[in-house]
């Protein structure tokens, strides 16, 4: 990477999944992460990340139908409201077919477009960008007793084979994005591991996505509650955009925009 050009983009995750506590239906969710974007864009968001699933680990899925009315009236209402890139967070080839007829600016697929006709969806998508996503297991099992001999070695050959498939499918490599897949299948151990070798995927010559903000490889060692991670979650985006990493995924948009001013300064050596 060329220091003094660090570009370090943070994009901003939108819940769209039902709060357990509301009964207040559609029109209740829709308005509130038409809020909670809105604030993001004041502070000064890259991206906005939409996902009508949960992945969190013990998650079961949901239809394609429900995820697509889940999200596809808020990219709808985020596209006439702001200008900032939507990204949208499926594995779903329907919901990407969907998402893509609204002019999305990225997909992101936790299961780095492994759905049928996920590539071919993609290849035909000009300038879309995609971000493929290292995943052991599915979120349903995937903290049960996750094993590697070498996670970095092991993730990185993931990594390539999915971009190798992606290419001979005719994705151009400029659209794709890498991720590691913190907390998909990877112990504490594990995800440490990778942040601390973080570098090793420059080795693949493509940008990097990452996301850690409020997951448990903070809390486990913080010993903190998920409300109360962002200074770890801060910590981890600083670390990793340090290392190299291009997007940075968060709850948190405010300070982290604000930590990756200090990165971008730092890694220029200068405040232009
Ligand atoms: C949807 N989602 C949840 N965590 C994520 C992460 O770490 N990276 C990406 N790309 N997507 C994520």
């Amino acid at each position: 990477m060329n220091d003094s050009r660090a570009n370090i983009e943070v994009m901003g995750i939108i819940n769209t999944t039902p709060d357990s506590f509301s009964d207040g239906g559609r029109f209740n969710q829709l308005d509130a992460a038409l809020r909670q974007a809105e604030q993001m864009v004041n502070d000064g968001v890259h991206w906005l990340d939409v996902g009508g699933e949960s992945t969190r680990p013990g998650s079961s899925g949901v239809s394609a139908q429900e995820e697509i009315d889940r999200v596809i009236p808020l990219v709808e209402q985020l596209q006439s409201r702001f200008n900032v890139p939507i990204s949208v967070d499926t594995c779903k080839t329907v919901v990407m077919a969907e998402a893509l007829k609204h002019n999305v600016q990225m997909i992101n697929d936790i299961n780095a477009l492994r759905d049928e006709g996920a590539e071919a969806l993609l290849a035909q998508a000009d300038g879309v960008k995609v971000c493929l996503m290292h995943m052991q297991g599915e979120p349903r099992t995937m903290q049960h007793e996750p094993r590697y001999d070498d996670v970095v070695v092991e993730v990185k050959q993931f990594l390539t084979s999915r971009v190798r498939a992606c290419e001979a499918a005719g994705i151009q490599k400029t659209n794709i994005y890498l991720d590691p897949g913190f907390g998909f299948g990877k112990s504490v151990r594990h995800n440490y591991q990778l942040l601390k070798r973080l570098q090793a995927f420059h080795e693949l010559q493509l940008p990097l996505l990452v996301g850690m903000s409020r997951k448990s490889m903070l809390g486990q060692v913080t010993d903190r509650p998920v409300d109360e991670r962002l200074a770890a979650s801060i910590a981890a985006a600083t670390i990793a955009a340090m290392k190299g990493a291009q997007i940075i995924r968060v709850h948190d948009v405010k300070e982290t925009v604000d930590a990756m001013k200090i990165v971008a300064a730092t890694l220029a050596g200068e405040f232009a």
